[in-house]
């Protein structure tokens, strides 16, 4: 439903930006309503404006303590659009308020720059986060511009729809106004807070999705979050808090080959031990588990393909934690869940969350996740021998392996199979090293294999060995002063070495 603005009530606190909105708004003939300093700015410009004081019939008062606190104020925002409603503004003779413009009193930065606590409480706004969340309550009828970030939307309503706006805008507004709303609370919170107690969530209240036990039996542990939204269960004991680690792991690095050709992974303690991409799944399910047969005893195995018969009757040889598929035909899931503790997850899709948080020292840490993937045009070649198309088809596929093993790790690989990986390591040659050694033992040559670093290597050291080993191609970030000695030592080798210019630590 489209709704025209023809009233708004602009209070904020820094005014740059909201010249030329109030242009535009006059332009369209909306009526103003505005409170002191921000209707002086108005006037100013020339602009005809109503001071809240006359719309409300009250004075501001206490210091501005109490400024559009008032039924004249919330009641044109919050009544709906309705007869019933707007009857009794008609009595009331309220006028319908259906823009609200709100910059809240700097609270963060007031307390970033004074320790006076006098000065910081009259920081706290409330009458303006009385106006955000009225007007974002309604977002139905009302358009809410929450803070100076959110002009441009604004500004697009005013020139592009003339004033009209339209519900999906309203309520994407409407979802700023709340995240302004609950971050300003979260600040005014952690300013109190001073003896650092966090926001934690009193987990005997969140019994629903209390785990049997945290990472070992003595520690308590909650999930939070919706997990039947990407995944159904169909087979298997309660998951535990270590297979929700893994299986997000799984997830993380089966995205990376969700159009792939049959592919299948296995994990242990969020590291991939096994991974081959083959044209039959059957074939991708032995070349996976040849990789490491010993570790994948207990494992969390993952598929992009909907689990076959041929694939279900070898892995029920095997002793497994977790098996997560898109799909599984009817005789795979009959055979599978005759064993009742084996867990069987279908997943809907592989959406990874945008954000990653992680607690310590008392706080939280959030970062973005880290989606990039490289792709071979991406790859600069840094060596007089260019990679052959298979040694390139291999050092993407190593690479991506690479990005999803703890750091530092090394990743080795032939014709789309990860044959060792070392990871976890406190030196990137010592991460090698496990990594051969892990190859040899499985009976695989490490000859014409690739290799992939997380991150760049700071001697040539890994490179030599390599050489020696007889590995022809190498992907690596780059960006060590001694670059130059992994190149030489590369070219040295006849090695292949290209560089991705991108790190992928994983801690
Ligand atoms: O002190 S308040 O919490 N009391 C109020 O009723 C009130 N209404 C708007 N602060 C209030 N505001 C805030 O005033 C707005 O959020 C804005 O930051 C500021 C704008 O004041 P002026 O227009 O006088 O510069």
């Amino acid at each position: 439903t489209s709704r025209k603005i023809r009233s708004a009530l602009i209070s904020v606190y820094h005014k740059e930006g909201l010249g030329p909105i109030v242009d535009g708004l006059n332009k369209l003939g909306v009526t103003i309503y505005s409170t002191g300093g921000t209707e002086t700015f108005i006037r100013d410009r020339g602009i005809e404006v109503v001071p809240v004081e006359e719309l409300t019939g009250y004075p501001s008062i206490l210091d501005g303590r109490v400024k559009t606190l008032h039924p004249k104020v919330h009641g044109g925002i919050l009544a709906k659009r309705e007869e019933e409603h707007l009857l009794q503004l008609a009595q009331l003779e309220i006028p319908e308020i259906d823009l609200v413009i709100v910059d809240l009193y700097p609270f963060e930065e007031t307390v970033a720059n004074t320790e006076e606590e006098e000065l910081i409480i009259e920081k706290i706004d409330i009458g303006g986060i009385a106006l955000i969340r009225a007007a974002a309550k309604n977002y139905n009828d009302v358009v809410i511009v929450p803070s100076r970030e959110d002009y441009s939307t604004l500004q697009r309503i005013i020139e592009e729809g003339a004033g009209v706006s339209e519900l999906a805008e309203r309520r994407q507004l409407a979802r700023r106004g709340f995240a302004v709303s609950s971050h300003y609370d979260t600040a005014i919170f952690s300013y109190f807070n001073e003896d650092g107690e966090l926001p934690v969530f009193k987990r005997s209240e969140m019994k629903a999705n209390g785990l049997r036990y945290g990472e070992n039996p003595h520690q308590e542990a909650t999930f939070f979050g919706r997990l039947n939204e990407m995944f159904t269960k169909l087979n298997g004991k309660e998951l535990s808090y270590n297979n929700l680690v893994d299986i997000d792991a799984a997830v993380a690095l089966m995205k990376e080959f969700e159009d792939a050709d049959p592919t299948f992974i296995i994990l242990k303690h969020t590291n991939a031990c096994g991974v081959a991409v083959r044209p039959t799944q059957l074939e991708a399910w032995k070349a996976a588990l040849a990789g490491d047969p010993i570790s994948a005893f207990g494992g969390i195995l993952i598929t992009n393909q909907p689990l076959e018969l041929s694939v279900a009757q070898e892995i029920d040889k095997l002793f497994y934690e977790v098996l997560i598929a898109p799909d599984f035909t009817d005789s795979a899931l009959e055979l599978l869940s005759k064993k009742k503790n084996r867990v069987l997850l279908q997943y809907h899709h592989l959406q990874q969350q945008l954000d990653t948080f992680k607690s310590l020292l008392n706080g939280v840490i959030v970062q973005n996740t880290d989606l990039q993937t490289e792709s071979a045009d991406q790859f600069e070649i840094v060596t007089e021998r260019q990679p052959t198309g298979r040694e390139t088809a291999d050092l993407v596929f190593a690479n991506k392996c690479a990005k999803h093993l703890k750091s530092n790790t090394i990743a080795l690989a032939r014709d789309n199979q990860l044959i060792g990986m070392g990871c976890g390591q406190t030196s990137r040659v010592d991460a090698l090293k496990q990594a051969m050694t892990k190859a040899k033992n499985f009976g695989f040559e490490l000859k014409d294999a690739v290799m992939a670093s997380d991150a760049f290597f700071p001697f040539s050291d890994c490179v030599e060995i390599a050489g020696e080993a007889g590995i022809t191609a190498v992907v690596q970030p780059g960006g060590s002063i001694k670059d130059k000695d992994s190149i030489n030592a590369a070219n040295a080798a006849d090695i292949a070495m290209v560089m991705t210019g991108v790190r992928h630590f994983k801690h």
